[in-house]
């Protein structure tokens, strides 16, 4: 029996939701409210000490973090693999899922620049800190401050950026190998960061990708085309959060795309 705590728009959860629809796996799904703040319920943080999704149980035993459940989900359930049989391929596909930590949290920071601090902005200044004051990571705790203070103009945003930038550069070259980032097998690694690309998607930053890495650009139109994209993504999204995510996002479009301009100077 697998269960799965995950959250409507939550980016690592879809990332496990992905992988258990490639693999056609059931599963029953506990829906945790981020919004409302559940993640911090106690009975919950027992299950995930650092209050965030996701987490699985697997006929009573729980795992935390999302690329080690894909990695668990992949091994246990031999159906499907989603890694390739040799180890140097393994190996490859590993390197791309340890990176998804770093660029989950880049996307963390560009949805709490755009989207959570717009909608905190219209509160007042005491409720504004209420909503990270709980976080139990005082790293996570001081980043979400600090994006809440400077909004896209904090240097954290720019950090991000350069992380996707360098992501984006590695992946255009994998992908001269494509049509998937470990060549012809779909794998782990285009599974973790679809979620990922959905979500700059809806914070309006496709430009990101579509204006200077064409097969990237590619790449994700194909992710979108499989089906686990609409069970496993899209489908979970409820209609009123497309327009939140685009009055939110659209006016800071402009200043995103120029500090991605020097980010790519970087490289
Ligand atoms: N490294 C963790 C990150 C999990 C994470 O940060 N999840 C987010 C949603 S994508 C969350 O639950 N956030 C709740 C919060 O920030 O309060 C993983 O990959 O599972």
């Amino acid at each position: 029996m697998l269960t799965l705590y995950h959250g409507s728009t939550a980016v690592c959860a879809a990332k496990v939701r992905v992988t258990l629809a490639e693999k056609n796996i059931a599963y029953e799904g506990r829906m945790i409210d981020l919004h409302a703040g559940a993640q911090f319920d106690p009975e919950y943080m027992k299950l995930n000490p650092n209050a965030v999704v996701p987490t699985l149980v697997h006929d009573g035993r729980v795992l935390t973090e999302s690329t080690v459940i894909n990695e668990y989900i992949d091994e246990a359930f031999p159906q499907t693999p989603l890694r390739p049989a040799d180890a140097y391929g393994r190996a490859r596909v590993h390197g791309w899922t340890k990176r998804e930590d770093t660029i989950h949290d880049a996307i963390n920071t560009m949805t709490t620049a755009i989207l959570f601090r717009a909608e905190l902005m219209e509160k007042p200044p005491e409720e504004r800190a209420k909503r990270y004051e709980k976080i139990p990571d005082p790293a996570r705790r001081k980043k979400w401050a600090e994006i809440i203070d400077k909004g896209v103009a904090s240097g954290v945003v720019d950090e991000a950026l350069v992380r996707f930038a360098r992501l984006f550069r590695d992946m255009e070259k994998a992908l001269a190998d494509g049509p998937w980032l470990n060549g012809a097998q779909f794998t782990l690694a285009d599974a973790g960061l679809i979620s990922f690309f959905y979500r700059l998607e809806m914070l309006e930053c496709a430009g990101l990708w579509r204006h200077h890495f064409p097969r990237v650009a590619d790449w994700f139109e194909r992710c979108k085309a499989r089906p686990s994209f609409q069970t496993a993504i899209a489908s979970h999204i409820p209609p009123p959060a497309f327009a939140a995510y685009k009055k939110a996002s659209a006016p800071l479009w402009p200043e995103v795309a120029a500090r991605f301009d020097a980010a790519l100077k970087l490289l």
